[in-house]
């Protein structure tokens, strides 16, 4: 890692931070000496690029994360793929576009695991991109997330601005979406062992066959390993994010089930999709640095779970899709 940005007393817009992942951020630049810029949605459509040049021009970050994204778990990947190309396409162009032009000279990309070919080498590479075809569930998110990263390059290469994007694992957490349709695997199998413990019910349902292998990284973790990218890190290529370890999603849901303290039986529902067999990141540039997460996979589990029962009864646990 080369060529340290000193956050202390810039200013540092957080485009996404009432989501899951740009919460986390905002919490973890609390901890930094800069001043933290933020917009609601209600000012401001990221979708809108006059409004998006406007803002922007109006408020002069000097770095800026680019947090904002139509995220999902595998099925409403897999059936809203206009909403994961078109959305996350025209955002991200329109925030990085809008920074160029007002002149901020260091941005950070997310993306995700799913940039990789379905049977990358495991664990994967950050140069296993664009090595084969991608998995059919996630594509569309896919395809607008390579994009994104393409983008940081292009403007690096052309422009010379400090660009810089990283690949973040599956991530979770506080804040996530527990709706069943359009969550991830966590959350939704965590509300389904809470909802099973309550009713009494002794079945606890997961999707496809258990079988894949996913790895998780719990998301103030995540929120580190970016400020610190954001801080350390300067080059052409995107850096992976992760913990370098996976589980197989019967596993987790045994897991999910002890730390929500259900005894339900597993079962599993074979009509739906279990997406990509396995996608462990090679975090070793990551590693190289020194960083490391903090939370164990049970750790961080239990995190979200004290954080779910926090907030479940005020009604502040998103449990219904998100709005687009
Ligand atoms: O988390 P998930 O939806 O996303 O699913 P992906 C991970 C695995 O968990 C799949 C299984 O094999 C699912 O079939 N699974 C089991 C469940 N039970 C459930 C359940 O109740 N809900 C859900 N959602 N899954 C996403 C991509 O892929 O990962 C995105 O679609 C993005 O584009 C994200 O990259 C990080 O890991 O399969």
């Amino acid at each position: 890692m080369n060529e340290a940005f000193d956050l202390r007393g810039k200013r540092v817009f957080v485009a996404g931070h009432r989501g899951m992942v740009g919460s986390a951020i905002v919490r973890r630049l609390a901890a930094e000496d800069c001043e933290i810029l933020t917009v609601a949605r209600s000012e401001l459509d990221l979708l809108d690029q006059a409004g998006v040049r406007r803002w922007m021009a109006d408020h002069r970050p000097d770095a800026v994360v680019m947090a904002a994204a139509k995220v999902g778990g595998i099925l409403a990947n897999d059936r809203l793929p206009v909403d994961f190309l078109h959305e996350n396409l025209v955002v991200q162009t329109n925030v990085m576009e809008s920074a160029f032009r007002s002149e901020v000279q260091k941005l950070l990309f997310l993306g995700s695991s799913c940039i990789y070919p379905k049977f990358a080498p495991q664990p994967i590479p950050e140069d296993a991109l664009l090595t084969g075809p991608l998995e059919p569930t996630n594509e569309w998110y896919a395809i607008a997330k390579i994009a994104g990263l393409k983008l940081c390059q292009a403007y690096r290469r052309q422009h010379g601005v400090d660009y810089i994007s990283a690949m973040p694992t599956n991530l979770y957490g506080q804040g996530d979406n527990f709706d069943l349709d359009s969550s991830h695997v966590i959350p939704a199998l965590m509300r389904k062992a809470h909802e099973a413990k309550q009713a009494g019910r002794k079945s606890l349902q997961v999707w496809g066959s258990g079988k894949p292998m996913r790895e998780f990284l719990y998301v103030d973790d995540a929120a580190d390993a970016l400020v610190f990218l954001l801080k350390n890190y300067s080059g052409d290529s995107h850096v992976n994010v992760g913990t370098g370890e996976d589980i197989t999603i019967a596993e987790l849901a045994a897991t999910v089930a002890s730390v929500v303290g259900s005894d339900a039986t597993i079962t599993f529902d074979p009509t739906k999709p279990d997406g990509t067999p396995r996608k462990l990141l090679d975090v070793s540039r990551l590693f190289a640095t020194g960083w490391r997460p903090r939370y164990s996979l049970r750790s961080g589990l239990e995190q979200t779970y004290a954080w779910f029962l926090r907030h479940i009864e005020a009604g502040q646990v998103r449990l219904s899709a998100p709005e687009s």
